[in-house]
C-alpha cells in the first residue's frame, strides 16, 4: 500500500503512548474519532507552559503573564491560518464542539429564530449538532426538520431543495459523520442555504482533524471543531463570520468578555473575547498551537489521503468477511477513516471487549447518534476509526479478531 506523503513509522515514532502493549499485545488505538493520540511535541508543551511561563492571561503586566497572553494568542493565530479564517476576530475558543454549537444556539438562535421558523439538520448528525437546535426549536415553536439518508449513508439529493426552503432560517450539518463516514455535500447545502438566506453552522469535528478545510472557500457562517480529536488538548473551536458574531448577543457573562460594567449595564469586549467570559483555557490554548503545527508539517492533503487508502484497505478486508454489516457508503472517496459495522452473532459491547484483550480499541454503542442508528434499525455497532498513525497491519489485526469474534460466539 502506498502512503504518499506520510511516513507512518516515524509518525508512530512521535506517539508515546502507541509504543506500549496492553494484555501482553501490542496497543491499536482505533478510537480516534473519540479522541485522538497526541504527539510528543503536543505532551511537552504543556509540561514547557507549567515550567516556565504559567499564569493568568490578558490581565497581567508582568513578563510572564505577557508571554502567556501572546502564546494564547499566537496559537488562535495559527488555527485561524489552518481554517484560513480571514481574521483572529473570527476564532472563539470553547470547551469543545458540543459548546461551540450550543453558543450559536443560545446567541444567534436565541436572537434570531422566531415562531414558524424552520431549522434543518440531517440523520447524520452527532447528538451536540441536534440537541442543541431541538431546545431552540421549542423554546421558539419553530420546526426542526431533517435531510434523511439512503441506505449508504448518503444524502438523499433531492432533499437538499425540498427540505431547505424559504422559511429555513438555519441549517446545521457535519462536514462527515462520526458513524457513517458519509463526507456530506457540503457546498451544495451550503449554497442551497444561502440561496434562501438561511445561516449554515457546519459540524466539524470529524472534518477538520482528516482533511483541508478552508473556511473562506466554504463560505459557511458557523463551523465548530475539538482540539482533542486533532492531536490536540481539550478544548475546542467555534469560528464564525465576523459580521454575525459583532451582531450577536454575548454567551456566558462574567470577567474578560466585557470593556465597561456599570451597576445597571455593561458593556461588551471586542471580538473574540465578547464570546470567552472568565479565565480561559490557558494551557490548552497554547498548546492547541503545537497541534497545529504538526498537523500543518504533515499536511493536511496528505493526512486525508492516508486515511483515505486505509479506509479503502479495510473496506475490502471487511467484504470478505460474510455477514457483516458495514454503515456507510463503500466508496472511500465519499467517506473519511471511520468504519461501524454490525455482526449478527454478537453485541457491539462484548465485541469491544474481546478486542479489548488482544489490544484493540474500538468502541461500542449509539456514538451519540441514536436517530441515525434507529433509521437503520441498529440499537449499536462497534467502531473503528483511523488517524495519522493507523497502519495497515492494524487493520489485519481488526480483521483477524473479528474473525477470532465470529468463532466464539458460533460454538456458544
Ligand atoms: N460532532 C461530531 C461529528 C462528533 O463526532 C463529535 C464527537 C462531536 C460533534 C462532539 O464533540 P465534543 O468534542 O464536543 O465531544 N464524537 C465522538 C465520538 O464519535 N465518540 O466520542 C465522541
Amino acid at each position: 500500500m502506498t502512503q504518499p506523503g506520510l511516513n507512518i513509522s516515524a509518525i508512530r515514532e512521535d506517539f508515546p503512548i502507541l509504543q506500549q502493549t496492553v494484555h501482553g499485545k501490542p496497543l491499536v488505538y482505533l478510537d480516534s474519532a473519540a479522541t485522538s493520540q497526541k504527539p510528543e511535541t503536543v505532551i511537552r508543551a504543556f509540561d514547557t507552559y507549567y515550567r516556565t511561563i504559567n499564569a493568568n492571561i490578558h490581565r497581567g503586566v508582568y513578563t510572564l503573564a505577557e508571554e502567556a497572553t501572546a502564546q494564547y494568542e499566537g496559537a488562535r493565530k495559527k488555527i485561524q491560518k489552518f481554517i484560513n479564517a480571514k481574521s483572529f476576530r473570527e476564532m472563539i475558543y470553547t470547551r469543545n464542539t458540543t459548546e461551540a454549537l450550543n453558543l450559536v444556539a443560545q446567541t444567534w438562535g436565541r436572537a434570531n429564530i422566531r415562531a414558524g421558523d424552520e431549522i434543518v439538520s440531517t440523520l447524520l448528525e452527532h447528538h451536540s449538532n441536534i440537541v442543541p437546535w431541538q431546545m431552540l426549536a421549542q423554546e421558539k415553536g419553530a420546526t426542526l426538520n431533517f435531510i434523511e439518508v439512503d441506505a449508504q449513508g448518503q444524502l438523499l439529493p433531492e432533499q437538499i431543495a425540498s427540505v431547505i426552503t424559504a422559511r429555513t432560517k438555519l441549517v446545521a450539518i457535519t462536514m462527515m459523520s462520526n458513524v457513517a463516514g458519509t463526507i456530506t455535500p457540503i457546498d451544495a447545502i451550503i449554497a442551497r442555504a444561502h440561496a434562501v438566506g438561511a445561516v449554515v453552522v457546519v459540524d466539524g469535528a470529524q472534518s477538520v482533524p482528516h482533511m483541508p478545510v478552508d473556511v473562506q472557500a466554504l463560505d459557511c457562517d458557523f463551523l465548530a471543531f475539538s482540539g482533542h480529536k486533532m492531536l490536540g488538548p481539550f478544548i475546542g473551536v467555534l469560528y464564525g463570520k465576523r459580521a454575525l458574531l459583532e451582531a450577536m448577543p454575548p454567551f456566558l457573562g462574567g470577567g474578560d468578555m466585557i470593556r465597561e460594567v456599570h451597576r445597571d449595564h455593561s458593556k461588551w469586549n471586542e471580538l473574540p473575547w465578547k464570546f470567552e467570559a472568565g479565565t480561559p483555557s490557558v494551557a490548552e490554548g497554547i498548546v492547541m498551537g503545537a497541534a497545529i503545527d504538526y498537523l500543518s508539517g504533515l499536511g493536511m492533503a496528505n493526512v486525508r489521503a492516508h486515511e483515505r487508502e486505509l479506509v479503502a484497505y479495510a473496506l475490502e478486508k471487511f467484504a470478505a468477511v460474510d455477514g457483516v454489516r458495514i454503515v456507510g457508503p463503500l466508496d472511500p472517496d465519499a467517506r473519511g477513516g471511520v468504519i461501524a459495522f454490525e455482526i449478527p452473532e454478537a453485541h457491539p459491547h462484548d465485541i469491544a471487549q474481546i478486542f479489548d484483550r488482544e489490544g484493540i480499541c474500538v468502541r461500542a454503542g449509539h456514538h451519540c447518534a441514536m436517530p441515525l442508528h434507529e433509521h437503520y434499525g441498529l440499537a449499536a455497532t462497534t467502531r473503528a476509526s483511523f488517524y495519522i498513525y493507523n497502519t495497515p497491519d492494524e487493520v489485519d489485526r481488526l480483521i483477524a479478531t473479528l474473525k477470532k469474534v465470529r468463532e466464539i460466539f458460533k460454538t456458544q
